[in-house]
C-alpha cells in the first residue's frame, strides 16, 4: 500500500510541475534558463555567459564569426547591420557581447546591475 501511495504521490508532483512549466511564457523560460545562480535576477556574467554559449551554438562552421546565414534572429535587417559595428558583414564575438551590453543597460531601469523579471517583460512589451 505504502509503495503505492508514493508512487501516486510522484505522478501528482510531476504533473504539478509540468502544468507550472506549461503556465510559463517564452520570456519566463528564457529567464530561468539564463539565471544559472537561481536569485531569481540576471548579472551581467549570466547573460554574458548564455551569449557565448549561444554565439558558439550559432557559429556552424566555428570560424568565430557568425555570417548572416548563421546569426538566426540577429539575422533580420537593420538588427544585422546594427549589431555589425565593423561593417564586415558578419558578427564577432566582441560585437554581440557589446549589443547584450547594451541591451543590458537599457533593460536595467532601476540600475542596479541586474536584470529582474519585470524589467525584462517590460523592454519585450515595448517592442
Ligand atoms: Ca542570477
Ligand atoms: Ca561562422
Ligand atoms: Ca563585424
Ligand atoms: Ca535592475
Amino acid at each position: 500500500m505504502k509503495t503505492i501511495r508514493i508512487a501516486a504521490a510522484a505522478v501528482a508532483l510531476t504533473a504539478s510541475i509540468s502544468a507550472a512549466s506549461a503556465e510559463m511564457t517564452d520570456l519566463e523560460v528564457v529567464f530561468v534558463k539564463t539565471d544559472t545562480n537561481g536569485d531569481s535576477v540576471l548579472s551581467k556574467a549570466e547573460v554574458l555567459q548564455v551569449s557565448i554559449d549561444q554565439f558558439v551554438m550559432s557559429d556552424v562552421d566555428g570560424d568565430g564569426l557568425l555570417e548572416k546565414d548563421e546569426a538566426g534572429e540577429l539575422s533580420a535587417d537593420p538588427e544585422f547591420s546594427d549589431n555589425d559595428a565593423n561593417g564586415d558583414g558578419s558578427l564577432s564575438l566582441e560585437e554581440v557581447i557589446d549589443e547584450k551590453f547594451a541591451d543590458f543597460s537599457t533593460i536595467d531601469k532601476d540600475g542596479d546591475g541586474f536584470l529582474s523579471l519585470n524589467e525584462l517583460s517590460a523592454a519585450y512589451i515595448q517592442d
